[in-house]
């Protein structure tokens, strides 16, 4: 269902409509799963990968950054264009999206966060029960052993070298073609599974094994949340389309929620 379609929605608290029936489904839900993408932490500043003026690929291709094939090709391209977007993290705050799952984990009885974005935005704000399936940006790993390295001697290599095997470090985040982290993917794929409402936001839905997690639910009888300005291949087979930017769908949601009692 559209809200812009929906004829039994609760009166606007600002300029959104929400849907009756998905309040109650959040009051009465024991486990919800959220899914998150670049979407929610685009106003906290934070670019998207796919939008086409302002995303963080606007330059160049993901083949080109994002792969172990480019950090063999051009470990310095790739070194220099995470420590850019280290930076850019370091100084971003969470926003009102990140902080009403926050408010969401805590009225919920269970709630698994599972995100892609390796900004590390939403513990950050708060969220406890978050899996990254994408690592994160603020580690730092040696590209050789994969082993986490803390800090290293700064002689000038650019990526500078691991202090135990000479390696080249790298950010600990999963480029393409490699395997993300199996315990993360499991919690994530079981979540899916077994939780009673899914929420997939700010997400273009395309990456996999990602993208597969709204449709695992759908497929165990879970209905399925979208929240994105635009469309996505999920949209279709949703429950409730929330057409808007999550900082401001989201927390219209929670006060919706947490202004008709307690779960
Ligand atoms: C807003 C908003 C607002 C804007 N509010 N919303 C099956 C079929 C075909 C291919 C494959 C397959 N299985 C695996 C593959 C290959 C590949 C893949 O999926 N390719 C596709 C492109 C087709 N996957 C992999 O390689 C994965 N590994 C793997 O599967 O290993 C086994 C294997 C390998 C090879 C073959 C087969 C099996 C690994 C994927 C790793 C993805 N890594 C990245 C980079 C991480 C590091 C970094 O940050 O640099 O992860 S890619 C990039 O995309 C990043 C993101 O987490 C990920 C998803 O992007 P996301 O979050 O959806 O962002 P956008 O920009 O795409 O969308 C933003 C959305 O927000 C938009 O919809 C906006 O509208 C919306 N929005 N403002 C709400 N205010």
């Amino acid at each position: 269902m559209r809200i812009i379609d929906d004829g039994d929605t609760l009166p606007a608290m600002d300029a959104l409509t929400i849907p009756t029936d998905l309040v109650s489904a959040v009051k009465t839900a024991r486990h919800i799963a959220v899914l998150t993408g670049a979407g929610v932490s685009a106003e906290s500043g934070v670019p998207t990968f796919r939008d086409a003026q302002t995303g963080l690929w606007a330059r160049y291709s993901p083949e080109e950054l994002a792969t172990p094939q480019a950090f063999r090709r051009n470990p310095r391209l790739v070194w220099e264009w995470y420590e850019w977007r280290r930076r850019l993290v370091a100084q971003a705050q969470p926003n009102p999206a990140h902080l009403a799952l926050v408010q969401l984990e805590q009225i919920v009885p269970r709630l698994t966060l599972i995100t892609q974005n390796v900004d590390g935005l939403h513990r950050r704000a708060g969220s406890r029960n978050v899996v990254e399936l994408h690592g994160s940006i603020t580690r730092t790993i040696c590209f050789d052993d994969r082993q986490v390295v803390e800090s290293w001697a700064d002689t000038g290599d650019v990526p500078p070298r691991c202090p135990r095997c000479g390696g080249l470090l790298r950010p600990d985040v999963v480029w393409f073609g490699e395997s993300l982290p199996p315990d993360a993917l499991q919690t994530a794929f079981a979540a899916a599974e077994q939780c009673d409402l899914f929420f997939s936001v700010g997400t273009s839905t395309v990456v996999q094994p990602a993208a597969s997690l709204p449709f695992t639910a759908l497929q165990a009888g879970v209905p399925v949340v979208e929240i994105n300005p635009q469309e996505t291949p999920l949209t279709p087979y949703a429950r409730w389309t929330l057409t808007g930017p999550a900082g401001k769908v989201l927390p219209a949601l929670l006060r919706h929620v947490t202004s008709e009692g307690k779960i």
